[in-house]
């Protein structure tokens, strides 16, 4: 068995001798690339995750939470933007730091990647079957509660539908049936709708995704259509008294299928909201695994990053505002809360049918784009001998996708949407995101003093200041969320390290190059 060096750095200009043989077309101009970077950020963060968010962390002050989370990402964004100026490679976050720190730190990205991207998806699927549950309701079409939600949210639907007539009222309306049937003493309920799209969108996947991939620009147009439609529209149905009090006094609170209270309101209320939210804001990074089909990566790369960023950050402040301005905070229904917000007006039924359609397509946008973009990860560590080849590295003999691992990656997906409540998902995709956002600032830094002269077409000025800032602001809303995400961060690395221990370090090629597979 060789012996490995865990700290290898893989040269930037092998790097570039993978782009070069994968072929890719370079197709992708800057608004091209802008377009990407939108189309994987907005989607289940602004159209669901904003209930929890104003709900159960910050109130009105939501916006501060996403002025807050924007400030940390716009930190982390620049130094993405440099790493991909002069490394303009599919790997993103897992090649920048195979490139700088050495193997071992890449496969811990690449690890945490997987958080990002699979269990992102997860999260957005169950976004998707909020939405469907209330575009179906438009035509009178309900499922039964043990149909549409997982157990845990289910019971923690009940049991606030218990505390009023009203709640119970409402709970009642939504579903054909709200009762919960239990197996072996247990409750029992699948959210079917969220695991049924994983795997069509599996399947398209597996067949290639060309005719997905040019329908990205439209959905991407209907996404901002309908979110200028949702702040200007919604702007002439707030009442400011639902700003009142715009920073409510500080509690703590148990999330569904949460044993543990967090902070809510005042400012660590705020922060944690931006812990919370700060999954709106995934995506922007998936520019720069676009990188092979970009004309000119170099500058286009670090542009799309930066404005896709830019925009989506304007544009949730306001939704925000708009959202907690119309319904007030404690009545913000969480698992659709923008539609629903425009379905408590009369008369807005076809602003509902419009705001469901658009996040239906919407949030399959950003399924596309995050299960692919898991596929490509899987792929590139593969490629570099981190994971098996002969399942993660093959391609179907005639789609030529890497459909094992598309299918892998679509049942556990589809397993975890079915299961568990979009909080819990949430949080530990933000964690994950958050953790790759550090080691990124730190990288970029750590590459300029290991190899000064290289050519960066994208320098951020100031790099030490901003890098720190990028590393402070990102840990501070790590911190915002409860011990509980910290704990399954450190589970899911540990598992990550026995792999890389057991197989990884044995395989790596560029400890091994003579060794296949
Ligand atoms: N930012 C993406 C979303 O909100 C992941 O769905």
């Amino acid at each position: 068995m060789s012996k490995s060096n865990i700290w290898a750095r893989k040269p930037v200009e092998a790097f570039e001798e993978d782009m070069r043989q994968s072929g890719l077309k370079r197709v992708l101009g800057k608004w091209g690339l802008t377009a990407i970077g939108i189309g994987a950020i907005i989607g289940a963060g602004i159209f669901v995750m904003t209930g929890v968010g104003a709900k159960e962390y910050a109130g009105p002050a939501l916006a501060l939470s996403f002025v807050a989370a924007g400030i940390g990402c716009t930190f982390a964004a620049l130094c993405y933007a440099e790493f991909a100026s002069f490394l303009p490679v599919e790997g993103s976050a897992y090649a920048y730091s195979y490139a700088t720190m050495g193997e071992i730190f890449a496969w811990i990205i690449g690890w945490d990647l997987i958080l990002e991207y699979a269990m992102g998806a997860s999260a957005v699927a169950v976004g998707w079957s909020g939405y469907l549950g209330k575009f179906l309701l438009l035509f009178d079409i309900k499922l039964p509660l043990w149909l549409m939600s997982d157990s845990f949210s289910a019971q923690s639907f009940l049991r606030d539908a218990a505390t009023s007539s009203e709640k119970m009222q409402s709970l009642i309306s939504h579903y054909s049936s709200i009762a919960v049937p239990t197996i072996m003493g247990h409750p029992f309920a699948i959210n079917l709708p969220a695991f049924l799209i994983i795997f069509v969108i599996t399947a398209i996947l597996v067949k290639g995704i060309k005719e997905a991939a040019s329908a990205n620009t439209l959905l991407v147009m209907l996404k901002l259509i309908v979110v200028l439609f949702i702040i200007i529209f919604g702007a002439g149905y707030i009442h400011p008294e639902n700003w009142h009090p715009f920073i409510p006094k500080p509690e703590m609170i148990v999330n569904p299928g949460e044993t543990v209270a967090h902070s809510a309101y005042g400012f660590w209320g705020i922060l944690a909201g931006a812990g919370y939210i700060f999954f709106a804001y995934i995506g922007f990074d998936t520019v720069s695994t676009q990188a092979g089909e970009a004309k000119d990566p170099k500058k286009d790369v670090p542009f799309g990053i930066v404005v896709s960023l830019i925009v989506c950050t304007l544009l949730y402040i306001m939704v925000a505002l708009v959202l907690t301005g119309m319904v007030n905070y404690k009545n913000i229904d969480i698992t659709a809360p923008i539609s629903a917000a425009f379905a408590s007006i009369p008369g807005l039924k076809f602003a509902v049918f419009i705001i469901s359609i658009a996040a239906l397509a919407g949030l399959t946008s950003v399924l596309i784009v995050m299960l692919l973009g898991q596929s490509r990860v899987f792929f590139a560590m593969a490629k570099d001998g981190l994971l098996p080849k002969n399942f993660f590295g093959v391609l179907h003999p005639k789609f030529r996708t890497p459909y094992k691992a598309s299918i892998l990656t679509g049942l556990v997906v589809a397993f975890v949407s079915a299961f568990t409540p979009i909080s819990v998902i949430a949080e530990l995709v933000n964690i994950g995101t958050l953790l790759a956002f550090v080691l990124v600032c730190g990288a970029v830094w750590l590459m300029r003093i290991k190899e000064p002269d290289r050519s960066r077409p994208f320098r951020v000025k100031w790099l030490p200041v901003v890098a720190t800032l990028g590393i402070v602001s990102n840990v501070l809303i790590m911190l915002s969320l409860s011990y509980i995400n910290w704990i399954r961060l450190f589970v899911w690395l540990a598992i990550g390290f026995a792999v890389y221990f057991l197989y990884g370090r044995y395989h790596s090629r560029l400890n091994n190059p003579t060794k296949q597979g």
